[in-house]
């Protein structure tokens, strides 16, 4: 069977790889010529091929080229594309209605996916939500809450943090090229503190783990001081920086001293959250129960929608009115993401994470074991990554990540790149895929190698 644009998605796609012209094939290639006299040069892309249908496992383009899909969108399509439950949901509600806007008039959808997000998100007390459309919203509204409750300023992030691309969450993002270059002057009372980074800390991974915390809470004290900080804010395994997972412990101490010293610990799960790690939250890995929470993303199988969740008296020392926006929490994407939540536990999604980890990890650690060019194996569940240096050494090779990469997007598997030096593969497949699709990949990704 040939696949054309008229083939519908969602999880009754053929589960399989299937490559029928070059990639990108010669429809992409038309359209990406109408994309460069229409769409601004800004956006770029990872892979130009024009996607016809995507679900489970596989991304369906116009050429009829189908892929193998490890990278969700960005963690985005963790429940799979157009999944059932995500479409019955949102067709329904599109035939109600569209908008109202939550704060001129609301509708049930967005108190239940509060109600759904004060019970997932860790911590047992009594929890606010609010809901907006994207990220960066997210971050920017925690960062407003923390700071009307507290009556203070700073807000410490760190090195290699990602949080958004609008004036206050560029400052709060680490890399400038291609997020910040030309576009400052940033937002002020933004403190950017050292990454607890087992592989690039100096005296190594043991010392990392020792030190970390000391460093941070010092450099703190003596930079900012405690009592003007009212927020610390970090991905408990950080993004777009190269999915660098902080040593055991250093999140349940950054906890408990922001907690010591009246400051907000937020949480930015963005990436990390709803199942991707194999938690509902990379924080429940270690028990760590922030303060607020931002969660967008996997939230809502592909349509724009975000949250904060967090400690009522936090959330609700913000006056009425305060919070808001025109399309924060539409009652489409809340659709989605009721659809979302509900095949996440009706599938055991989180039970899915931990299996794609068992089946890739191994996988990745002895491709690493044959190839000196990778310096690190790293992640949680469904959020992996390799970090590639010059061997013998811990320089980045951005260029062999880059080489790899687009090796495998020509033979129909789509990877991503991080890192702050951009010499990162990650792998976030959507949490659905099958077996034979990972192991497909995972050769694949082995053959880049050896063709190094
Ligand atoms: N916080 C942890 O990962 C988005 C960015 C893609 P938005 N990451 C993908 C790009 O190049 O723009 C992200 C994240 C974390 C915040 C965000 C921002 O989320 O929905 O893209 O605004």
């Amino acid at each position: 069977m040939s696949l054309n644009a008229a083939t519908p998605g969602g999880p009754s796609l053929p589960q399989r790889r299937n490559l029928v012209t070059e990639i990108p094939g010669p429809q992409s290639r038309g359209l990406f010529e109408r994309r460069q006299h229409s769409v601004a040069r800004g956006l770029s892309h990872v892979l130009p091929v024009f996607v016809s249908a995507a679900g489970g496992g596989v991304v369906v383009d116009v050429d009829g080229n189908s892929l193998i899909d490890f990278g969700s969108g960005i963690a985005v399509t963790s429940v799979g594309n157009s999944a059932d439950l995500v479409v019955t949901r949102v067709t329904e509600q599109v035939a109600q209605f569209t908008h109202t806007c939550f704060m001129v008039a609301p509708y049930e959808g967005y108190v239940e996916v509060c109600e759904q997000l004060n019970r997932l998100t860790p911590g047992d007390f009594d929890k606010r939500s609010a809901l907006f459309n994207s990220g960066a919203e997210a971050v920017e509204n925690a960062v407003k809450v923390a700071r009307h409750a507290t009556g203070r300023d700073a807000v410490v992030v760190f090195d290699h943090a990602y949080h958004g691309r609008t004036n206050l969450t560029m400052a709060m993002t680490a890399k400038n090229m291609p997020y910040k270059e030309g576009f400052g002057p940033f937002a002020g009372e933004v403190y950017r503190m050292p990454m607890a980074y087992p592989y690039r800390w100096p005296g190594g991974p043991a010392a990392c783990q020792a030190e970390a915390l000391d460093v941070v809470t010092n450099l703190i004290h003596a930079q900012v001081g405690e009592e003007n900080v009212a927020a610390v804010v970090i991905e408990p395994i950080q993004g777009e920086g190269g999915f660098v997972v902080p040593p055991a412990g250093f999140l349940p101490g950054l906890a408990t001293y922001c907690r010591a010293n009246g400051i907000v610990f937020i949480a930015d799960e963005i990436q990390s959250g709803f199942c991707r790690t194999g938690n509902w939250f990379a924080c429940d890995a270690e028990n760590v129960v922030p303060d607020l929470v931002t969660t967008a993303k996997g939230i809502a199988g592909g349509l724009p929608l975000a949250g904060v969740t967090g400690r009522a008296d936090l959330m609700d020392a913000v006056h009425p009115g305060g919070l808001g926006g025109t399309y924060g929490g539409n009652p489409v994407a809340c659709a989605a993401a009721l659809g979302a939540i509900e095949t996440m536990e009706k599938e055991d999604l989180v039970g899915a994470a931990k299996a794609i980890e068992n089946i890739m990890l191994p996988r990745l650690r002895k491709i690493a074991e044959a190839n000196p060019v990778i310096g690190d194996v790293r992640g949680r569940g469904a959020m992996l990554a390799i970090e590639l240096v010059k061997p013998g050494t811990p320089d980045p090779d951005a260029a062999a990540a880059s080489k790899v990469a687009k090796a495998c997007h020509g033979n129909g598997l789509l990877v991503l790149t991080c890192g702050t030096y951009g010499n990162v593969l990650r792998f976030l497949p959507p949490l659905v895929i099958g077996q034979p699709l990972l192991d497909e990949g995972l050769g694949i990704l082995e053959d880049a190698f050896s063709k190094l």
